[in-house]
């Protein structure tokens, strides 16, 4: 056996920005993560989604479901989020906590309305069936690791994540019209979607994956201990912005 043989393969960590429904472009950009990272043990591979797996785009269904049939993790975007308000299917300890916390932390401006009705997620739920839309429930508002921090939105620079309600953490954008980002000091990269407006954004402790692909924009991908950006280009234009 030789040395190198010997060292533990690497393993990496993949971000993914707000998919919506555009199943091929996400089928595109897996098999492109795919090639690159073919000398990777797939065991050691892990895919994150950023969270807004469904909303606007054309299949959100096949979307949850291959995530799910892949044994992907997504966070909960705003988009799960109204899901779940609507379909009054949240777990408990979450809506309390925000009841709690909503008069300390203003909403941000920039919260978009709702733009599902009750109908049309009903009917997601049904297509869904028991175990996609368990799934969903199962959604992470954020993860906390050792080297990064994972949300859809971002948050508050005075609340620790904990403390955050999962409203602000799943919409925020802007805190007194500056990116929410540029109040966040700390060391660990922070992983956020959501802004599509914004697009793409890399910096030193904060990057941005929504580069708007359900907009005719860009789906995007990013690999955390190489630094790659990995990005498909969206079909076609499947909503305006
Ligand atoms: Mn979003």
């Amino acid at each position: 056996m030789t040395l190198k043989s010997k060292k533990q393969s690497p393993s990496r960590t993949v971000f993914i920005g707000d998919v919506h429904g555009c199943l091929d472009e996400l089928l595109e950009l897996i098999a492109k993560i795919n090639v690159l990272m073919r000398d990777i043990a797939p065991h050691k591979i892990k895919i994150l989604f950023l969270g807004d797996l469904i909303g606007k785009g054309p299949h959100p269904k096949e979307v949850i479901e291959w995530v799910h049939h892949h044994h992907h993790i997504s966070l909960l975007g705003n988009h799960e989020w109204s899901y779940l308000m609507a379909l009054k299917d949240f777990p408990d300890q979450r809506t309390t906590r925000y009841q709690l916390k909503k008069h300390l932390i203003p909403t941000s401006k920039n919260t978009p309305p709702a733009v599902n009705s009750l109908p049309h997620y009903q009917a997601l739920k049904a297509s869904l069936g028991a175990e996609g839309h368990n799934f969903i429930k199962s959604f992470p508002l954020y993860i906390d690791e050792e080297n990064f921090i994972a949300v859809h939105g971002g948050f508050h620079p005075h609340f620790s994540l904990a403390e955050c309600p999962p409203e602000f953490i799943v919409n925020v954008r802007t805190i007194d019209n500056k990116p929410w980002h540029h109040y966040y000091t700390g060391k660990k990269t922070v992983f956020y979607g959501h802004w599509a407006a914004q697009g793409l954004l890399i910096k030193k402790n904060a990057i941005g994956l929504d580069s708007g692909c359900v907009y005719g924009g860009k789906l995007s991908a990013y690999v955390l201990e190489t630094k790659t950006l990995i990005q498909v280009k969206a079909r076609r234009r499947y909503v305006a912005i």
